[in-house]
């Protein structure tokens, strides 16, 4: 549901004024991210504007296939290029400023800032914002947002939005799937786009040494005893044995879902800083954002994550009493 924001006419009016497009995407980006960030720029290019695109991490390399990756700039802070008059930031797929390169919101008064996302929680932090909380992905937005312009959609924006689509629904099985999702891509191949390509590029592309992670994830996952939830952790130890990187944990925790029975899976990733990440994922009807909210973090009802500051031995202890009691509720 749009729940709340300016028109899509609104931010098309006041971005298509602006000379520069400065586009930020959330911490650890996902195809979503990226996608969403690579149409953008991609648009903007054929637009004649110039663009510049990043965060606070590099692209997965999964993602290497899509159009302008090799502009993406990883950076902490906003370059100074975005001070400059006639700059609009957008940011995408980003629920609040924390999660993306610091230093926007001392801007808010002299540059046009752009929030476009579909997460809930999203804290409305633009000039403008539009939050569609029914798009099943923020690529999903930009589609619409390209098709009102009535300006031609250029190809390489079709690739990065198609992507944000596939990665966001789980290629169309999880339950944000909707006709529309399934509309757009038909569209999007329509253009020539080869899907097998794209599907080989993000989920046929593991390295062993990742394969060897899940496997490791697998054999210590465990579940609650009424068997409505699978937990399963890495040590950054785990990482540094096996030659892993932290994006070959990614997908993990949507494994350990497909358990029977399972309404609630979570792993729990020790950071570079000791930090323990916990990424949790659940079915239709179930939440797992109130979990994560616990600890501070966010996401969607059907996936959500946290970080816990605690040793992860601690960590696991404390997440597994935490979704065993909130399992017996639902
Ligand atoms: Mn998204």
């Amino acid at each position: 549901m749009r729940d709340n924001g300016d028109s899509l006419k609104e931010i098309l009016n006041a971005i298509l004024t602006k000379k520069t497009w400065a586009i930020f995407v959330h911490e650890r980006p996902d195809g979503d991210a990226i996608g969403s960030g690579s149409a953008f720029y991609s648009w903007g290019m054929a637009l004649g504007k110039r663009c510049i695109w990043g965060g606070t991490h590099p692209v997965p390399k999964a993602y290497g296939y899509l159009p302008f990756v090799e502009e993406y700039q990883v950076m902490n802070f906003v370059p100074d290029v975005v001070r400059e008059p006639d700059t609009a930031i957008i940011v995408l797929d980003t629920s609040n400023l924390e999660r993306t390169v610091q230093g926007i919101l001392d801007l808010y008064d002299s540059t046009l800032i752009v929030n476009i996302d579909h997460h809930m929680d999203n804290q409305r932090f633009g000039r403008l914002n539009y939050i569609d909380t029914s798009s099943s992905a923020t690529a999903e937005i930009i589609w619409d947002l390209l098709n009102d312009s009535k300006l031609p959609i250029p190809k390489d924006a079709r690739i990065g939005i198609y992507t944000g689509i596939i990665t966001d629904t789980g290629h169309f099985t999880y339950s944000n799937t909707t006709p529309k999702s399934h509309l757009i891509a038909q569209d999007v191949l329509s253009s020539g786009i080869n899907p097998e390509q794209i599907f080989r590029y993000i989920y046929a592309s593991r390295r062993l040494e990742g394969l060897k992670l899940w496997g490791l994830a697998f054999m210590r996952a465990f579940s609650t005893p009424d068997g409505k939830a699978v937990v399963s952790w890495l040590k950054k130890e785990d990482f540094e044995k096996l030659n892993a990187d932290p994006y070959d944990s990614e997908g993990i925790v949507n494994q350990l879902l497909y358990v029977k029975g399972a309404i609630i899976s979570a792993l729990m990733t020790e950071g570079e800083d000791g930090e323990v990440r916990v990424s949790f994922r659940a079915v239709t009807g179930v939440s797992v954002r109130e979990l994560a909210q616990k600890w501070d973090g966010g996401g969607h009802p059907q996936a959500a994550a946290c970080k816990i500051y605690l040793p992860i031995e601690k960590a696991l202890d404390v997440v597994s009493k935490s979704i065993e009691e909130y399992v017996k509720n639902v």
